[in-house]
């Protein structure tokens, strides 16, 4: 076995005991309660998800395995010449709660370098699909194409113990997430390079092999880290998090899981967001007459009134849990403002950021009118060269695939099963709220 997959498993003995304990001993206690306007507004805040991967505060903001983003940031081991941390570093972290060190962290990079070789029909697959096709369409495809790599489906079959579900998911889980990247800049490259594509240097970390294959210079391979991590996981209750842990707790592999995961990333409301920031500010640097010329607060206003009074939201603004400004658009504010403070792109986000929140308040139906993750990630990707904002999403899936995968290795460990809440009918409501 790997180091890691050594160390997952004394984390994995050492936690059974505290699930079947609560399962056994404690099954019958009462966690919360479901009101109708949770029933029927899309169970906002219902208590009925477990992980240890990730906890979403509604001040704080995210913190992995109990670390804020900048702790993250400041304690995870760096690469060599960057300033970000490795992402191979972050994936031993999140699996294993643990902060790895130098040596932990050469082993899941060294691990990860013998997984990352993409079968050619995966390319084949993509260079069949229409030229128009969505880039979340092309990765979702791409990756349920690998379904037949599955090493779950294989030992399922031939009849697999119950508790050693998790191992052969590790194994999947690691061998997509280590051929993520390759996919992802392939896609680039097919669809707006003209398909000169950019082969992957086997000596460099997640983060670096994807900066090249992109073509894109340093210090994009630090953006890439930065991306990876932040988009990671965002506990398990948003669509992309919860679709991958739904579909997997039908004993579907994570080719299945991660695939129908990313086609609930790609919605406006959630993960797509990132595309739609660009694409409304790209609305409102034409009406202004180019980049260049940075809007007043006054005109921003006008611009951000027009959207809402026309019955839209504003994208990048509003969550269904944060009730601050997200750290992750904190983290990449800070990137900003260190790389690109005079960058006219940056200067709209931080207009845009001034005028928001007060318009949103008056407007009086946002019940988080601050920023989210989606409201700033745009403006790094344009200002390193990468303006096709169709593809923001798929650096999103990517980073998001990490803690996915993750949640799936221990739901698996843990034995969670099949998930199955109960659905009532209107009648029904309608007694218990005594109308009828
Ligand atoms: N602009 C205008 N109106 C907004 C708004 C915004 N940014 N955010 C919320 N509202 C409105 C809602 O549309 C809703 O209106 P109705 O009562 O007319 O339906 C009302 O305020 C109450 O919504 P809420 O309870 O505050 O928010 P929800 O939990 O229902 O939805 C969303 C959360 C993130 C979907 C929402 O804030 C939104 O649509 N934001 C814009 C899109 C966006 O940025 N999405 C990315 C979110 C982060 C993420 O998941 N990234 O992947």
């Amino acid at each position: 076995m790997s180091k890691l997959k050594d160390k997952l498993a004394e984390k994995i003995e050492a936690h059974r005991p505290r699930t079947t304990r609560l399962l056994k001993e404690y099954g019958d206690v009462k966690v919360g309660e479901v009101t109708m306007e949770q029933l029927i507004g899309g169970m906002r805040s219902v208590k009925s998800l477990v992980t240890d991967i990730s906890y979403l505060d509604p001040m704080e903001g995210i913190r992995f395995r109990g670390f804020t983003i900048p702790e993250t940031l400041e304690k995870l081991p760096k690469v060599p010449g960057g300033k970000m941390p490795y992402v191979e570093g972050f994936i031993y972290l999140l699996l294993t709660g643990d902060v790895p060190t130098d040596e932990d962290v050469k082993s899941v990079a060294d691990e990860f370098k013998t997984r990352k070789v993409v079968p050619q029909y995966v390319f084949d697959v993509l260079k069949a699909m229409p030229s128009d096709s969505h880039p979340m369409a092309m990765l979702s495809a791409a990756v349920v194409s690998m379904q037949r790599e599955s090493i779950f489906v294989k030992e399922y079959n031939a009849g697999l113990n119950k508790m050693d579900y998790w191992k052969p998911t590790y194994e999947d889980s690691l061998n997509l997430l280590a051929k993520l990247p390759e996919i992802a800049a392939f896609i680039y490259r097919l669809k707006y390079k003209g398909g000169d594509i950019i082969p992957s240097n086997p000596n460099l970390d997640m983060g670096g092999d994807f900066a090249h294959m992109m073509g894109i210079d340093a210090p994009y391979d630090d953006v890439a880290r930065l991306y990876f991590i932040l988009h990671s996981d965002h506990e398990s209750g948003n669509v992309s998090a919860h679709t991958g842990h739904l579909v997997a707790s039908a004993l579907s592999d994570v080719y299945y899981a991660t695939s129908a995961m990313l086609d609930g990333l790609a919605g406006p409301l959630h993960g797509l967001a990132n595309q739609e920031v660009l694409s409304w500010m790209q609305g409102v640097m034409d009406k202004m007459g180019g980049e260049n010329k940075i809007p007043t607060e006054e005109e921003m206003k006008k611009f951000v009134w027009d959207t809402l009074n026309s019955g839209q939201v504003i994208p990048g603004y509003g969550h269904a849990v944060l009730r601050k400004t997200d750290p992750r658009y904190q983290a990449q504010r800070e990137f900003c403002l260190e790389y690109m403070p005079d960058y006219p792109l940056f200067k709209y986000v931080d207009v845009l950021y001034k005028v928001t929140p007060d318009i949103l308040r008056e407007q009086g139906k946002a019940k988080n009118p601050w920023p989210n993750v989606d409201a700033q990630s745009g403006v790094i990707q344009w200002y390193y060269g990468l303006k096709e904002y169709d593809f923001y999403t798929v650096l999103f899936g990517v980073g998001r695939a990490i803690g996915v995968l993750a949640n799936i290795t221990w739901d698996r460990a843990l034995g969670y099963p099949l998930e199955r809440p109960k659905s009532l009918t209107t009648d029904m409501l309608e007694k218990i709220a005594g109308i009828k």
